[in-house]
């Protein structure tokens, strides 16, 4: 490497590297002239020198401002008196207290990264987290500097009606040239990622919420106009959230006004700025025509999510960037347990875990595996990850489970008792959970410190003649991480033995009394192997292991189809049951896969078919658990465990695996479509959405018959559907068919929805994921309709997204083209929206799992993406580390 490409390496940023800020900010005065071409920022800091750190100048942070103006206590500062250098401003010499005022210009007209202050069809919006505040004035822009903040926001009255901030509207006038001022005043500590300001034609749907001490707090989702009939549901779903943490918490909300804005331009999915959420319009809208009942989900989670940050995020907020799993993991963690109390506790629980094992753990796996709090980063927008949110969530639950639920909630007490109002540390959390229970957690640290999915490896022997069965466990070190940096990580396994009849046994341990002994148990594993004897049992027992996935690893546990089949029909756990059945769809897969790549042919086992049987008939199953169990695993989960991928022979198998499981059981699946299909009117209630679950999977299964009956009957699902699952449903199912009616359903569907940016979304989606040859050339085309655009990330995710992380076989076709196209997206993107671009360059992370030929074709386009001039830092990160 020459001196002068070194010299443009970003900089990386360390954990370890830490200081405290030079000066504390008490309050934040700011007034915004938006205009069209250019607005004015002027900022009034409260600056209080940090005791801690008697020296050093005052240093902000900047990006892309123009600087008018600066001035100390009412001095405007020449040139002389500070510098500018890059992103930063220095000022060598100043009092120990002081008021600094700068006055900027911005232009959030042609802010296309969506960070800092930008426009959204045509309305003012901010993002600010994580270093998007330096985009809108100098400042201290680092989470552990936490002040008040007074706003005054001055625009055009007719475009922009609606002004909105944090905290309390505390002040309007009519400022006589046809503008206006709405001023805001949030009474409340926060870091300036949690800032927030809206400017645009809005309206709003609002309602009330009693809080527990008899307040009454108003909520409102603002949104435009012509969508006031699709926020009911995220109104109530927000009421309902404020309801469950005082309950479940026992957290009250402390402002007297929650607002929630819907944005369509938005580079993530929402955002917990006080008091002022700014949320991707496609986690508020919602009506049953456009929304599925997975976007209901979707909405209530996000809201939730959202509103219990005002506690585990705002209220006490990180010290630095590498606690983000201190908010986030708990803030999730937080999120899950509401939506199980709100639906279905086990069929939560695996759509969960789903998500940790083909996002997660392929991330553990990769050149981005990191632990949960990571040690450096060059982008922190490149932290936003599956480890840090669902690990860390996975890290929390296993707090809770050695804990219990009334230990956990004390150490939530205490957490919220010692640092409200303070920006804090995992380290500070972990005490709290430690000490308000008498616990030591100190090993428990490890989860936090290393990367990668633990193996753990479980033996079972059972002795006839004593009645006993020892189960040892032993923790393996993650794929891709060293030996010798793996210790012994504190975990928690839930367990059970099932005899043979299916009940669970008593788990008496060896010298104890098996009569009265629980039937499930938590093994607390602290050693690299440790083994746990039980004592009077008549008959070998079949382990159910880490249930619920009670630890985050992988269990290796020799189970053949026979015993595989019995755990999936009698497994008292529920997550564990479904866990069964998808190893053993997923084994018959991988070896109907190895069978193809050698040239064999294969044959789906008698086994299978019964056990699938089972599944679509069982009685004890509601419907979402049942369409849960049906699912078998995607080609991407199952590629993580392929030796070298091969993703033909995988997509082969999989679809052969799928038709042999149909043909087995064509006259039980009728039965089930014929039980559960729509039948009067859409409802929303829990009992119409597990019927619409096994009916619509149902249907997809009975379509891989490819017979004219079937596909007919999807194609009239299609047309008779009165709702926005079915609809969507049997759109995805007609799109994996090479029929005329795909065509026909897909323009009907076009032209009933071409208004509706969301449901849009959808139908460029499900053609980006059908697996129907040619994929590549038909995303292509998609990013040609006229309806495409690069400026709307919803849109990109929907078409290249969606092919890269949804369409394995497809982004991994052979000639390349996949690649191509999906490069050729990042470099289009990456000078615009360098967030987004760095995501979708995620998608070659796992290249070298590939086969010779396809690995060179990622290669070559990753290097194509490293050699691009000025490259983002955001994707350099992530173009290095994977060609590393
Ligand atoms: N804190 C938000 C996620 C978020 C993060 C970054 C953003 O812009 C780069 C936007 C949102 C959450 O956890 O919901
Ligand atoms: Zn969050």
């Amino acid at each position: 490497m020459t001196a002068l490409e070194t010299a443009a390496e970003p900089r990386e940023i360390h954990r370890l590297d830490y200081r405290p800020p030079t000066f504390w900010v008490d309050s934040v005065a700011l007034e915004f002239d938006l205009g069209e071409e250019g607005t004015v920022v002027t900022a009034r800091l409260s600056l209080r020198r940090n005791d801690e750190v008697a020296e050093g100048p005052l240093e902000l942070d900047g990006e892309e401002l123009e600087t008018l103006s600066v001035a100390v206590d009412g001095r405007v500062l020449g040139q002389g008196e500070y510098t500018i250098e890059g992103e930063r401003l220095t000022i060598p010499d100043l009092p120990a207290r002081c008021e600094l005022e700068t006055k900027v210009r911005i232009h959030p007209e042609s802010n296309t990264q969506l960070s800092g202050l930008y426009l959204s069809s045509g309305n003012f919006c901010t993002q600010c987290e994580a270093e998007g505040f330096r985009r809108i004035t100098w400042f201290l822009d680092r989470p552990d500097v936490m002040a008040t903040y007074t706003v005054a926001i001055r625009a055009d009255k007719q475009r922009y009606p609606v002004l909105l901030s944090n905290g309390n509207r505390v002040g309007e006038r009519d400022l006589g040239d046809g503008r206006h001022e709405v001023r805001w005043e949030d009474p409340f500590v926060k870091p300036s990622y949690l800032f927030a300001l809206v400017a645009g034609q809005l309206a709003s749907h609002a309602g009330d919420f009693t809080t527990v001490s008899g307040r009454t707090v108003r909520c409102e989702i603002w949104v435009e106009a012509h969508n006031l009939d699709k926020c009911d549901h995220a109104l109530r779903s927000l009421q309902a959230a404020m309801r469950w943490d005082e309950e479940q918490f026992g957290r009250e909300y402390d402002l007297d006004l929650y607002m929630i804005v819907a944005v369509d331009d938005f580079n993530m999915g929402a955002m917990e700025n006080k008091g002022l959420n700014i949320f991707n319009s496609k986690f508020v809208l919602a009506r049953p025509d456009t929304a599925t009942d997975d976007d209901y989900e979707g909405v209530e989670g996000v809201v939730a999510h959202e509103y219990f940050h005002n506690w585990t995020g705002n209220r006490v907020t990180c010290r630095d960037w590498f606690q983000l799993t201190l908010k986030e993991g708990l803030t999730v963690f937080r999120d899950q347990r509401f939506s199980a109390d709100m639906g279905s506790e086990p069929v939560k629980r695996i759509e969960d875990v789903a998500m940790l094992r083909l996002r997660q753990y392929a991330e553990d796996a990769g050149p981005m595996a990191h632990p949960i709090r990571p040690e450096s980063y060059i982008s922190m927008d490149n932290f936003y990850t599956a480890t840090v949110y669902e690990k860390g969530s996975e890290v929390i639950r296993m707090v809770d489970t050695l804990l219990g639920r009334d230990g956990f909630r004390r150490g939530m007490d205490l957490y919220f008792e010692r640092h409200d109002g303070q920006a804090v540390t995992c380290d500070d959390f972990r005490a709290a959970m430690a000490d308000a229970n008498g616990r030591d957690l100190a090993q428990f640290e490890r989860w936090y410190t290393q990367a990668g999915t633990p193996r753990l490896v479980a033996t079972g022997r059972f002795d006839a003649a004593a009645g006993t069965y020892s189960l040892t466990l032993r923790q393996e070190c993650p794929t891709g991480q060293r030996e010798e940096d793996f210790r012994a990580l504190h975990m928690p396994i839930r367990m059970g033995l099932i005899g043979p009849d299916g009940a669970d046994q008593p788990l008496g341990f060896e010298g104890e009394a098996a009569a009265g002994a629980p039937t499930e148990r938590v093994l607390e594993l602290t050693e690299r192997e440790q083994t746990f004897v039980f004592a009077g049992l008549t008959a070998e027992p079949v382990p159910s292991l880490a249930r619920g996935l009670s630890a985050p690893v992988l269990l290796e546990l020799e189970e053949d189809e026979q015993r595989l089949a019995f755990r999936l029909a009698h497994d008292s756990d529920a997550f564990n049951r479904w866990d069964a059945g998808q190893r053993l769809f997923g084994a018959a897969i991988l070896a109907g896969a190895a069978a193809l790549a050698r040239g064999d042919e294969f044959q789906v086992s008698k086994g299978l078919v019964e056990a699938f049987r089972a599944v679509v008939t069982d009685p004890s199953l509601d419907g979402s658990m049942r369409s849960l169990a049906m699912a078998l695993p995607s080609e991407l989960e199952l590629a993580q465990r392929m030796e070298i991928v091969d993703p033909d022979a995988l997509h082969r198998a999989r679809r052969a695996v799928r038709r042999a499981l149909a043909e087995g059981t064509r006259t039980e699946l009728a039965a089930l479509w014929e039980r559960a299909k729509p039948s009067g009117a859409y409802s929303n209630d829990r009992a119409s959405i597990d019927r619409r679950r096994e009916a619509n999977v149902a249907l997809a299964y009975l379509s891989c018959l490819e017979s004219p009956e079937w596909t007919a009957a999807v194609a009239a699902h299609f047309d008779g559907a009165d709702n926005m699952t079915d609809s969507q449903a049997a759109l995805a199912t007609l799109c994996q068919l090479d029929v005329p009616d795909r065509q026909r359903a897909l323009e009907a569907f076009y032209a009933k929805w071409k208004g509706d940016p969301l449901v849009l979304d959808k139908w460029f989606t499900l053609q980006a994921t059908s697996v129907l040859p040619g994929a590549p050339t038909r995303v292509a085309a998609l990013a040609h309709h006229p309806d495409f655009t690069w400026r709307n990330p919803n849109r990109v995710r929907s078409v290249v997204g969606a092919f890269a992380m949804a369409n394995h076989s497809g982004f991994h076709s052979a000639d390349g083209s996949g690649y191509t196209l999906v490069a050729d997206a990042v470099i289009e993107l990456q000078g615009a929206n360098p967030q987004l671009a760095s995501r979708l360059a995620g998608s070659f992370n796992h290249y070298k799992r590939y086969d010779q030929h396809r690995q060179q074709a990622m290669r070559g386009a990753l290097e194509r993406i490293a050699a691009v001039d000025g490259l983002s830092k955001d994707v350099y990160e992530i173009v290095h580390r994977a060609l590393a």
